[in-house]
């Protein structure tokens, strides 16, 4: 027997759940929650559900500071997959006449793999452009006639930039004329920016590693919600706090029980992303529930351009450092791609040193935090007490991207 069985009958025991007590649909609120503790625990093949030789690719999450989670994929996995992103695509209206540019992490990162072979079949000419090398980028939707991007929304705000600076008029100079975007928070006014500014229509598409990676669900052209794959996935409404099921409609945290996936199938597994699910007509024609774009997450992750971080993270390495107090916020702003600026408050004593006692130790602090987050952060240090010391750990961030 695989391990993910023995995990999950341990569960079921420990709830006093027995075969019988399933008999239909209804029932699944009877059994426990999986949790990103579950995936974590079992590092690194504890949830596999098939013997390792029907592995045929791995990929792993970012944003912990101990092991990874680790997504497993049978061939099988890898086809439902690609099929998923080409569903998405095709509802984006991608189809064999589009130049479709990928630029977004390939490697463990499942948003460039994911795409690029959802793209490749519906017969779309695709470009596996990865991100970054931005003039490349925009020299490739010029030269190749790119009609359909991918890429997080905070990338193609780095690549206006970019086009203003090679003084390439992105609606006159290109062809650009849709996009699909994802992974990280952003409102309608970006969207609205983004439009205005390439010309394309943009969409919403939303996924997480633990269900293969971006293919769970994405805007139509009625960009009225996004349409969840319900054939692939079941998905409840919870609330977060009493683990009860909420009505169609109502607000809560999202739980997907996967219905196809071999490698490393879930059940009722707590993205703790918040949403909205409403099963009402759509006039696209579509017949899958929509979720409302994300409306925030019940733990302390953040999605800063595509990286996951936990607040968690930030305070290890802060607090490791002489001179720094426990007081800190952090302020995200879309302008400056995403940036990520940490103002933290240090002791008394620091500020009556010498200058260079500060600039080392803020330059200490964005080189751990940097090496931990594998992301660049900007960090400020400034007196005990400026920052106001709220309640829960949200209300450290500051995110102008949903504003
Ligand atoms: O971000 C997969 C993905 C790739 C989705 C490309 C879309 C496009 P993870 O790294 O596991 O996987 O991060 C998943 O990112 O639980 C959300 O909190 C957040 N997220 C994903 N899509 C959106 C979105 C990929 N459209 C976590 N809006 C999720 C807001 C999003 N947040």
């Amino acid at each position: 027997m695989h391990t993910a069985m023995l995990i999950y009958i341990k569960k079921f025991k420990d709830v006093g759940l027995r075969p019988e007590d399933i008999k239909d649909i209804d029932d699944l609120t009877k059994l426990p929650f999986t949790t990103k503790d579950n995936l974590r625990n079992n590092y690194p093949f504890g949830m596999l559900a098939v013997p390792m030789k029907d592995v045929v690719r791995l990929h792993t999450s970012s944003g912990t500071t101990g092991n990874p989670i680790v997504l497993a994929y049978t061939k099988k996995d890898l086809e439902n997959w690609a099929r998923l992103t080409a569903r998405c695509l095709s509802t984006i209206g991608v189809n064999e006449n589009d130049v479709f540019q990928n630029m977004i992490g390939y490697h463990m990162f499942t948003g460039g793999l994911g795409y690029h072979y959802g793209a490749e079949l519906l017969n779309a000419t695709v470009i596996p452009a990865g991100s970054g090398n931005t003039r490349r980028q925009v020299k490739m939707f010029k030269d190749f006639k790119v009609t359909a991007v991918h890429a997080i929304p905070s990338y193609m705000f780095h690549i206006a930039d970019v086009c203003s600076e090679m003084n390439i008029d992105p609606i006159q100079d290109l062809y650009l004329k849709k996009g699909i975007f994802g992974a990280e928070p952003w409102s309608n006014s970006i969207r609205d920016r983004l439009e205005d500014v390439f010309g394309i229509n943009a969409y919403d598409n939303y996924g997480l590693s633990e269900m293969s990676g971006p293919d769970v669900a994405v805007e139509c052209e009625c960009k009225g919600g996004l349409h969840l794959w319900s054939d692939y996935f079941l998905a409840e409404i919870i609330d977060p706090v009493s683990g009860e099921r909420l009505e169609d409609g109502e607000k809560g945290e999202l739980v997907l029980t996967t219905l196809c996936k071999e490698a490393m199938p879930l059940i009722r597994y707590r993205t703790r992303d918040i949403t909205i699910l409403a099963d009402e007509e759509c006039s696209c024609g579509i017949k899958h529930p929509r979720i409302s774009r994300l409306l925030g997450r019940t733990d302390d992750m953040i999605v800063v351009r595509g990286t996951n971080v936990f607040l968690s993270q930030i305070e290890d390495v802060l607090l490791k450092i002489p001179g720094i107090r426990d007081n800190y916020q952090i302020i995200i702003n879309r302008d400056v791609m995403d940036e990520l600026i940490i103002k933290v408050e240090v002791t008394k004593d620091i500020f009556n040193d010498e200058p260079f006692t500060l600039l080392a130790l803020k330059n200490r602090a964005e080189n751990e935090l940097r090496t931990v987050l594998n992301l660049k952060t900007t960090v400020e240090l400034v007196e005990p007490q400026s920052i106001p010391d709220g309640p829960g750990k949200t209300k450290r961030i500051v995110d102008f991207r949903s504003i």
